[in-house]
């Protein structure tokens, strides 16, 4: 069976502005950039990857389409919706709700074929035309709650398709894994009290947003336990993920049995990224894919669905995603040539403070049921 695969160059087309982090502002020493920490080409730089390495060839490409007003408003408020839509339509187009996160003219339209390109994805291996797949999408979603866009995040994709998935193709339990490395607290915050939707996001402790992520945020009402935030300290690497994944997420896994596993795919954990202080290498991320590819096997047929979020090294990224999409196709191309540079770093061996805050959230698995 086979990979689906899914970009679409109107991605790479997301005009990020001339700003940096923050909106160029010369009063206060901010200069314009050519390339927005957010700009989409670190992704096409991926997807290039992809073609270039010959991957392509075996993976079942898969095409977006544009979400519908209808299916985004499963997730978010009317006036949200309303909002992107009319301030993409301005000649400069607007900002998805905090300041730092600029889409230009037409920005609704990327947005939407970016939640469309993850329903395409989802549908795909809930449909079984595929047996997993890669939604490379941008913008990325996992900071949108339901009333506002943050984080570079303007609609929350990965969470619009599960809804769908729930909803209209009727998948009774989805588990979303979120390995970016900012907590994922739109989608905990849309799923909070709803025990169908099992939420975890490992992150490092206190990145962004500063405030949320913390283990004691478990969901609430009916939904309560079935949302684990791990926060790890900054500086893991390739073995306290591992151990993160191998002791908190696959028990979680196992626990919840899931219909199928959607994981919120952000490559910003990785050794090289700006807006971040982990280790992770494409050894790690390889790792982390394969072992919730093997629980899948266990508990749901293989069903895995991967859906891009962040990741800011145009240097490194590319072969951190690339070894994701790789382990979900089961094959060996390329090896990763960055590697001897981020994995001879000091810092991959599990240290006894990242296995302590990876035990105490362990603990929580027990009143998933
Ligand atoms: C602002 C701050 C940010 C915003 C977004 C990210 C990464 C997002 C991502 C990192 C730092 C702070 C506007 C802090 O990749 N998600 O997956 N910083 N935002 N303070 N202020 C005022
Ligand atoms: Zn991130």
């Amino acid at each position: 069976m086979s990979t689906g695969y899914l970009w679409h160059e109107l991605y790479g087309w997301a005009d990020t502005g001339s700003g940096s982090l923050f909106p160029a502002d010369p009063g206060v020493g901010l200069q314009p950039i050519a390339h927005h920490v957010a700009h989409p080409d670190t992704k096409r730089r991926m997807h290039e990857l992809v073609v270039v390495s010959g991957l392509i060839d075996h993976l079942q490409r898969l095409q977006p389409r544009h979400a519908g007003e209808e299916e985004l408003l499963r997730v978010h408020t009317p006036e949200h919706v309303r909002r992107i839509r009319s301030e993409s339509r301005l000649p400069k187009g607007g900002d998805a709700g905090d300041g730092i996160s600029p889409f230009g003219r037409g920005g609704y339209e990327i947005a939407t074929l970016a939640a469309g390109g993850a329903i395409e994805v989802v549908d795909a291996v809930v449909q079984g035309r595929v047996e997993n797949g890669y939604a490379l999408v941008h913008p990325c979603g996992h900071h949108a709650p339901a009333d506002t866009g943050m984080g570079f995040c303007v609609f929350n994709n990965a969470a619009v398709a599960v809804k769908r998935a729930r909803e209209v193709l009727g998948v009774p339990k989805v588990a979303v894994v979120d390995w970016d490395v900012h907590h994922g607290n739109g989608t905990q915050s849309i799923f909070w009290d709803d025990p169908s939707v099992l939420t975890v996001s490992i992150h490092q402790d206190r990145c962004f947003p500063p405030n949320s992520g913390f283990g004691h945020e478990r969901g609430g009402g009916a939904g309560h336990g079935y949302n684990l935030n791990l926060p790890l300290p900054p500086g893991t690497g390739d073995g306290g993920y591992l151990y993160a994944v191998e002791n908190v997420v696959v028990p979680a896994l196992r626990a919840f049995a899931p219909d199928l596993i959607v994981v919120a795919s952000g490559m910003d954990p990785n050794a090289m990224d700006p807006l971040a202080r982990q280790l992770v290498t494409s050894r790690g991320f390889r790792g982390m894919t394969q072992a919730v590819l093997d629980v899948a096997q266990e508990v749901c047929g293989g069903k895995v669905a991967m859906v891009q979020e962040g990741g800011y090294s145009p240097h490194y990224v590319p072969f951190c995603g690339y070894a994701c999409i790789e382990t979900l196709a089961g094959v060996r191309l390329l090896d990763d040539p960055l590697f001897p540079v981020v994995g001879g770093m000091h810092g991959h061996d599990l240290e006894p403070h990242q296995k302590a805050v990876c035990d105490e959230i362990a603990e929580l698995v027990a009143d998933i049921g």
